[in-house]
């Protein structure tokens, strides 16, 4: 079965972050979930831009950037200059009064465009955003922090989206609390990718390859 991987960079050791890189990069995985977090828009500072910077150059697969900021069309090209296209760039449509406009700038950059939907958003409420964006981030604990426990009822709404993925030509992603059970349940669904941070894949006492092998495996 064919699932991506994103490991949540904001739960890595910053006592050796290249060394970091390097085994997750050597253990597999596709892509470095990058948390960039305002102090407003959620109560906390998790990554900056000098974290995202460092990991942009150090790392040879994608940055799936999360911005958990208020209006981000302030910044946006701060971030969009030390990316590469084909990185993907996610927004919270409630930060922005105009986030159609955002996504555009995103796309024109050429990186891929993201919404984030927070546990309390409904999708009736992004439907049309959903035919300019190529990716959608379930989150299934509030934004903020991780080692959160997960909401349960995210679940429905999961399936919803499910639903419209041929019709808005999305792809789906998980962030927040992704434990096995969950990859177990959503991968077959069409979920396609996994944000992984305490729960599954940091702070173990095995390598990340072998987590990760095992993940992919379905071997829990
Ligand atoms: C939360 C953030 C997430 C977390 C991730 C951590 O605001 O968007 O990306 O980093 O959820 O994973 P876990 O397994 O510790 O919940
Ligand atoms: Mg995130």
């Amino acid at each position: 079965m064919n699932f991506e991987l994103t490991a949540s960079m904001m739960c890595a050791n910053y006592g050796n972050l290249e060394k970091e890189v390097r085994e997750l990069e050597q253990g597999g995985i596709d892509s470095f979930h990058i948390d960039i977090m305002d102090g407003r828009y959620v109560p906390n500072f998790a990554m900056s831009l000098n974290d995202m910077r460092y990991i942009a150059s150090a790392a040879k697969k994608p940055l799936d950037v999360h911005l958990m900021i208020e209006h981000p069309n302030n910044h946006i090209n701060l971030f969009l200059k030390n990316l590469r296209k084909g990185d993907t760039v996610y927004i919270h449509p409630e930060a922005e009064y105009h986030p159609s406009t955002t996504l555009q700038s995103i796309i024109d950059a050429g990186m891929v465009p993201g919404i984030a939907i927070n546990p309390g958003t409904s999708i009736e409420t992004v439907m049309e955003m959903l035919r300019i964006v190529k990716k959608v981030l379930v989150m299934s604990v509030n934004p903020g922090n991780a080692g959160q426990m997960y909401l349960p009822y995210v679940g429905k709404k999961i399936t919803k989206l499910l639903a419209l993925k041929d019709e808005m030509d999305i792809q789906i992603f998980w962030d927040g609390a992704c434990g096995a059970d969950k990859i177990i349940e959503y991968a077959p669904k069409g979920v396609d990718g996994f944000v992984l941070g305490t729960t599954l894949l940091f702070g173990r006492d095995q390598s990340y390859g072998e987590t990760l092998k095992n993940i992919r495996e379905l071997k829990f």
